[in-house]
Parts: structure tokens; sequence; C-alpha cells
């Protein structure tokens, strides 16, 4: 199984890999020279700053090689568990200042560089973040795996190296453009390719039965077609611990004997076509939030990854004499999501086909090898696969899927008899509207835990998205509420209030984040508080500074910053956000109020609509549409100005989390799983108004109902709402503020005198309003007027922002890596 050096070659000096370049600016500065020289072939004189960007990069990976491999030897020699984080996104934002911060050289390159007459930020200004991920779940993974390097968990991530990511948006006349997103095209300085580590992956074809030598029944998958998988490693480093853990992401391949049959008999068009066939699996990241889409490459995708990162397990780090029958005391799988279940089927055969295991054999070790974690509650979220698509692309798979059907619909049958209803409620396979395979269901039956992203959530999860499976397994069930990493959100992204907190606390928060709590008394200090108030400008400053150059966007001094960046959904109500600011609009120029009444402020918007979701795209139009009506018109005395940078990505979110005073986390209650940009904001300082869903219920109850904007109904409400039937006609006809809204809107003021524009928009709120806008609407303009008054005393407002920065640090992803490793994975950290 081992394919490493065919011999292994030793000498003494190379007991210790590399030796790490030495700590100062002399150092520094001589190993950036000699990276521009050597790898970029440029003098300095001549450089560019793309040069230059590349030099530093590869500097500071080689301040953290020797680390690397001493990290991964130890982790090959070293029999402890480890868990292999399944993803099919990654959305790590830029890597410079990470691994800068993780090497602590940010003083000594901000130094060594400008001694080469060079500005550090500049440099860091260049880099194209690798966007690998759609929004959230993307997101908790890069956060994840920084926290397992920081808490010395041998671990490594496995994913996929998308040609592009997430698309880039641009607006056109207020719509929503998507531009491919080419982070690719000068070269990334992170990666380290190992095309001789390459796994080749099988598609198609047939199975058949055989009988063996020992006379057995077997089965074998005579596949039709087959990629190579290329892995790239990319450095995770841990901070300031020495430890470096890779992420390992596959990009896809023509296999060179497919292809060069092809083109040997003549048919170049068909090499070429069979070659874009291949390499089309890892091309680009599926822009989808909503319903899995452009289904069958997706699975590809799926398999693709998940396939080559098993493989790659068991051959690279157990080694070809390690007893398989074992493997559960060695790795863990995390399933995040149900896109890497296809991983289930293919452990059960490679055991059964390719290690000779029999079914029952391989089950037991196959269902103590995976966890699994839900982070929806939509029910149009939860992946289904057609079987007839499944069985055409891995038609061994689905034998398998159907025979671990049979034997757990067994077992529902033993413990429910005579309950068919249930049987067929819990069965994988589902048979309308078509036969599907039901992803969450696989993963339920083979997973050790599922676990759910917030208490809420996994409370659901066990009440009813996946209630039969509570029923028969209640053990199974568990919860770890997501965190977010403090060395990007905090430590990095605002780097003023990290002064004012070493400064206050030491700094042990940027790994201990609970500590934050040391600063409560200090929200009782006014002269805290002005250093607080005082930080808070300077990012705000920062952020107009950017805004202005990168989107040409001016906005007011003096404003309360409103901001709410998430992926653009309607179950996330940024129509009633839009619907604040319009009522906030209409009472003014109706006269029902005057323009000195409104608290001065600047709403921001973030989100990126999935290319095909209308009615997300259409409210993408309405928001920039407002913009440029509310933000001209004088009668508002520039007290209310609406600002859409397009492109909102994990860069824009360092600049813009920690400048913002109000964190807008308004879904629907019982929709968004748990929500991350939520805790971001809390811990830089911002107040949230908020709906009870998700991690806002946990934020809520930490910091204190003071110091939160709770409003609209609660999950059980909304469900008696809908029971009762909803008619969201109603709320317009009774509530005039919420009429005037949507009726300015049907006046045609934001479409330059054309009514019908925003027509899909007004018309899905008055009929169907499925995440109930309107019945929300009146409980949130009164939290805005609380929001008004506390903004008003601006030492009772520092003061909760103060409290809640320091009664979230339970939201580090450092205490969601340990709750998985008590909870779900049963291993502790290396030392
Ligand atoms: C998000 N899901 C949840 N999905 O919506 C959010 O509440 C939660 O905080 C976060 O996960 C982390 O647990 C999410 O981001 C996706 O982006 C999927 C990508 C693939 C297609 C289906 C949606």
């Amino acid at each position: 199984r081992v394919l490493g050096p065919a011999n292994k070659p030793t000498h003494p000096m190379a007991l210790a890999p590399v030796a790490t370049p030495r700590h100062s600016v002399d150092g520094f500065v001589q190993e950036f020279l000699h990276e521009l020289n050597t790898t970029q072939g440029v003098t300095l004189s001549a450089s560019t700053i793309n040069d230059q960007y590349k030099a530093l990069a590869l500097t500071v990976r080689n301040y953290l090689m020797a680390r690397w491999l001493e990290t991964t030897r130890n982790s090959i020699k070293s029999k402890s568990k480890a868990v292999a984080y399944l993803s099919a996104e990654y959305l790590l934002g830029r890597q410079l200042g990470n691994a800068l911060l993780a090497a602590d050289l940010a003083d000594i390159a901000q130094e060594g560089l400008k001694q080469c007459g060079i500005e550090l930020w500049q440099l860091r200004a260049q880099e194209v973040e690798p966007g690998l991920g759609n929004g959230g779940l993307g997101r908790l993974a890069a956060c994840f795996i920084d926290s397992l390097a920081t808490m010395n968990v041998p671990s490594v991530g496995y994913g996929i190296r998308y040609e592009y990511g997430i698309f880039r948006q641009t607006f056109v006349d207020g719509r929503q453009v998507e531009q491919p997103d080419t982070w690719l095209s000068l070269g990334s300085p992170w990666e380290f390719p190992h095309p001789e580590a390459a796994v080749t992956i099988n598609f198609g074809g047939t199975t058949e039965k055989y009988t063996d030598e020992d006379g057995r029944e077997r089965t074998r998958w005579l596949p039709e077609w087959d990629v190579q998988a290329i892995p790239y490693n990319y450095m995770v480093p841990g901070y300031l611990n020495g430890r470096v853990n890779t992420l390992r992401l596959w990009s896809a391949e023509a296999t060179r004997a497919f292809d060069l049959q092809i083109f040997n008999s003549g048919d170049y068009a068909r090499a070429v076509r069979a070659q874009t066939f291949a390499e089309n699996i890892s091309k680009v990241l599926y822009p989808e939030d909503s319903t899995p889409q452009g289904k069958e490459l997706r699975l590809q995708q799926q398999y693709f990854f998940v396939a080559a990162s098993i493989r790659d397990f068991i051959n690279q780090v157990l080694g070809e004499d390690f007893d398989l029958h074992n493997l559960s005391d060695r790795i863990i799988f995390q399933l995040n999501d149900t896109h890497p279940v296809i991983g289930v089927p293919e452990l059960m055969r490679v055991l059964i086909d390719e290690e000779g295991f029999g079914w029952d054999e391989a089950w037991e070790v196959t269902s103590k090898c995976f966890a699994y974690t839900c982070h929806t509650l939509l029910p149009e979220a939860l992946e289904v696969w057609p079987t007839e698509l499944l069985g055409r692309l891995l038609p061994r798979h689905l034998e398998i899927i159907y025979a671990i059907n049979d034997r757990f619909l067994e077992q529902v049958r033993d413990r429910f008899p005579g309950d068919e209803v249930r049987v067929g409620r819990m069965s994988i396979i589902a048979e309308y509207p078509e036969r599907a395979v039901r992803m969450a269901h696989l993963a339920s039956v083979a997973a050790t835990k599922i676990n759910g992203v917030a208490e809420l959530h996994s409370q659901l999860l066990r009440d009813k998205v996946l209630k039969d499976f509570a029923d028969l397994w209640p053990e199974k069930f568990t919860n770890v509420t997501n965190g977010v990493t403090p060395r990007r959100f905090l430590r990095m992204a605002n780097y003023k209030l990290s002064g004012l907190l070493t400064e206050t606390i030491g700094s042990g928060w940027v790994t201990d984040l609970e500590r934050l709590r040391e600063l409560e008394p200090c929200a009782d200090d006014p002269e805290f508080r002005e250093k607080f108030r005082e930080v808070k400008a300077f990012n705000k400053r920062r952020l107009t500074n950017l805004l202005r150059a990168r989107d040409g966007i001016d906005l007011p001094e003096g404003h309360m910053l409103d901001v709410m960046v998430k992926r653009l959904h309607e179950y996330k109500r940024q129509s009633l956000k839009i619907l604040h600011v319009i009522s906030l609009y209409e009472q003014v120029i109706s006269g029902k109020i005057s323009a000195d009444e409104i608290t001065p402020r600047t709403v921001v918007f973030g989100a990126k609509a999935a290319p095909g979701y209308r009615l997300a795209k259409d409210t993408i139009h309405l928001i920039n549409k407002v913009a440029s009506v509310v933000n001209e018109d004088k009668r508002l005395d520039g007290r209310l100005k609406v600002a859409f940078p397009a492109n909102y990505n994990v860069t824009l979110a360092e600049k813009l989390i920690p400048a913002a005073d109000l964190s807008e986390q308004i879904s629907l209650a019982g929709k968004e799983a748990s929500g991350t940009g939520n805790m971001k904001f809390a811990l830089n300082g911002a107040l949230t108004i908020g709906t009870d869903d998700g991690a806002n219920v946990e934020i809520r109850e930490l910091v204190g109902d003071d110091h939160f904007f709770l409003f609209g109904m609660t999950e059980p409400e909304v469900e008696a709402l809908q029971a009762k039937g909803y008619h969201p006609g109603e709320y317009y006809q009774n509530n005039p503020q919420l009429k005037a809204a949507v009726d300015l809107i049907q006046s045609g003021i934001f479409s330059g005198g054309d009514r019908g524009t925003f027509d899909s928009l007004t018309s899905s709120w008055l009929y169907h309003d499925r995440f109930m806008v309107f019945a929300d609407f009146d409980s949130y303009i009164a939290a805005q007027k609380k929001v008004e008054e506390k903004y008003a005393d601006q030492d009772a407002w520092t003061r909760s922002a103060i409290l809640n920065m320091a009664r979230t640090g339970y939201f580090s992803s450092d205490r969601s890596m340990r709750d998985y490793m008590t909870r779900i994975w049963n291993i502790t950290p290396d030392f």
C-alpha cells in the first residue's frame, strides 16, 4: 500500500529536517532577498509588488517548514488516534497574515521590509484569498483546522482544490453579475503539489460476482473511467506552538493511459474532451446555498475527494502492515454535512472488495469510523441522490447502500414491529418523487455520533428533522456549538482592540478566550470605555478608507454602523432589514417624522446570492436600488445611508466586523442552524439585534438580556402560527407602517417610476412570505427603537459592547474542538 520512496535513504544530518531561519530582522531580510533572487529571479530594485509578495510568502513558509516536517514525521510515527476532517469546502481567507502571526514574525517582517523600502500591508493586500467555500460551513472548517493545529490535535483536513472558488460578485445596474474567481492566476505560494502521490479514482461501469481462490462469493467493480487525484498540501500553522498541521486538497487530472490511448488513435479532439471532462471535477465550487444543483458533477466531486482521502489516509499514514480491523483506533472521519457521506459505502467497498473483509466485519469497523455534523434545518437543503444517477456513477456503492439499508430496516422492524410507516420514513432510500438516496439518513445510520451546531439546532434535530433516528439511537445525538478562531477574527482582524486587551489582561486570551471575562469590570471604567470607543473609531476610519478605495463608497462620519453580512437567503431575511430602511425613509418623506428624529445610521449589507436563486437576486437588486435613492435624498439630511459593497468575502469581513456597532442576526426562529458571524460581531464589541435562533440564543444567555436586542417569534410560536395558517396579507392590511413601506416599493420610486420591477418580490411576501417577515416586522421595528435609545447614551452602549466582548469567549473554535474531542472523537491532544 505504500506509495513512498522505494528505499528510505538516511543521513545523520537529516534527523533535524531543515533548520528554522534566524528570528532576527537581519536574518529575515537575508532570507527574503534570497527568495526574491532565487525563486522569483529578480533583484529587489527590479521586483514587482507581486514578486515581493511571493518572496515574502516563501520566506514565511521557510520559517514554518521545519515545524511542518517535524509534525508530519511525528504524526506518522506516533500511533495516536487522529481526526480526518472531511469537508467539500474551506473558506480560508488570506494566508499571509495568519502565517506571520503563527510564526511570531509580524514585527520582524514589518521592520525588515521597511529596511527594503517596502510596506508590509501593501504586500498583504496583494494576496488573493482562496474562496473555496460558500459561507458559514466552509468558514467553520477553516476555523476548526486552525484550532486543531493550535491545540496540538493530530489531524488532517481533506477537501477539494477548486480551480475557481466562490464567484466574484459585481453589480451591474444594481443587479448581481457573477465573474469567475481566478484565485490561481498568479500562482499560489502556499501550496505544495505532490503529483507523485496521485490516487486513481474510478467511476461508472458495472459490478460482477465471482468466486475467489478460497471459494468465497465476492463482488468486484468494473469501472468505466477514472481520473487522477493529485494532492496539494497547505500548511496549517498552530498559533505560536511550533505545530504545523496539513490541509490536503485534491485536484483532478486526466489519467495518462486513458488520455494517451485516445490521443494515439489520432482523435485529438476527443483526447482534449476527455481531459476536460476529467479536469472539470475540481474546476469549480458550486455556488449553491439552497438546493444542490449541477447534480452529477457535484456527486463526482464528492466521491472524488472522499475516495482519495480515505485511500490516502490508509496508504500514507497507516502503511501496509496496519491491520484495518483496528482502523477506528487510529482515525475518526468527521463528515462536514452530508457532502462526504459517500465515504461510508466507499470504506465498506475498500474493506470488503479490496481487503477481503466479510460484511459484518466491515460494518463493525466502518460504523466506528465516522461522525456526522448537520448544518441545516431546511428540509430542501438535505441532500438526496437519485438512484439512477448514483447507480450509473458508482454502481458498487449503490449496491452497498441497499445492503446497508436492508440490515438497518431489519433493525427498525425489530424495534418497532408493525410500524411500516416509520420504516418508510427512516429508509435510506426515498421512493418519492423519485427513488433516491437520503444522504442524511445514510450518515445517521453509519455515524457513531450526530451533532447539530448550536443547542437549539441540536434540539430541533432530535425533535424534528432526525426524530426517528433519535428515538432509535438517543445516545448518538449530541451538540457542539460552533465557534470562531480568535486568532483571525480578533487578534488579526482587530489588532487595536487586541492591543488594548493584552495591555489590560495579558495575551493569554488568544488561546484561552474565556479569559476575556476578566474584562467585565472594565465595562464600568470610564477610562477603559474611552479607549474602547477610540478603537471602534479607528476601525471605522480604517473601513472608510478601504471602502473608498475598494468600492468608491463614502461612509459618513459619526454614524451608527448597522451591519448585515451573510449569504443572501430568504430565511436570513435581508428583506426585513431593507424594509426597516424603507420604512424610515418613507416616514421622513411623507412628513410623519422629521429627519433629525432619525439616529444617524449607515446600514451595510454584504451578501452573495446563489446564481440561480431568483428571489435572492431580486433582493440584492432592491437593496441596491433603495441605496441609490436613499443616499441621494437631501430630505434625510445625510442621516440614513445604505452601503452594499460587492463581493463580500473573508478579507472584507475582517475589516467590516471590527467596525460594526450593531450586528443583524434576524433569521426566522428555527431556521438558522447556528450562525458564526453573530459570534464574530459580539467578540468585536458589537451589540446584536436578533431573533431567538441558532447560536443567538446562547449569545443572549451569556451576555444578558440588557445587552442584546431580542425580537420576533420563538420557534414554537412560528410553528403555532404555521399550524393555524399564516396570512401575510393580513399583516400588510393591519399594519400601516408596513403597508406604507411595501406600497413605496410598488410606487416605482426605487425603480425609476416602473411599478412592476419588484413585483416578484412583493408578491412573494404578500402571498407566501415563507419566512414570516411580515409577522416579525412590528417586533423588529420596536427593537430598533430600543437600539436607538441605547445608542443615544454612548456610555451605556459602550458598556454593553464591552460586556458582549467579555462574555462571549465561549465562542472560540478552540472550545468547539474541545467539545468534539470529548463528546465525539474520544481523543486527546498530542504533546
Ligand atoms: C451554515 N450552512 C448554516 N451551508 O446555515 C449556519 O447556520 C451555520 O452556522 C454554518 O453552516 C456552520 O455550521 C452553510 O453554510 C452551505 O454553505 C452549504 C454549501 C453546499 C450546498 C448547501 C449549503
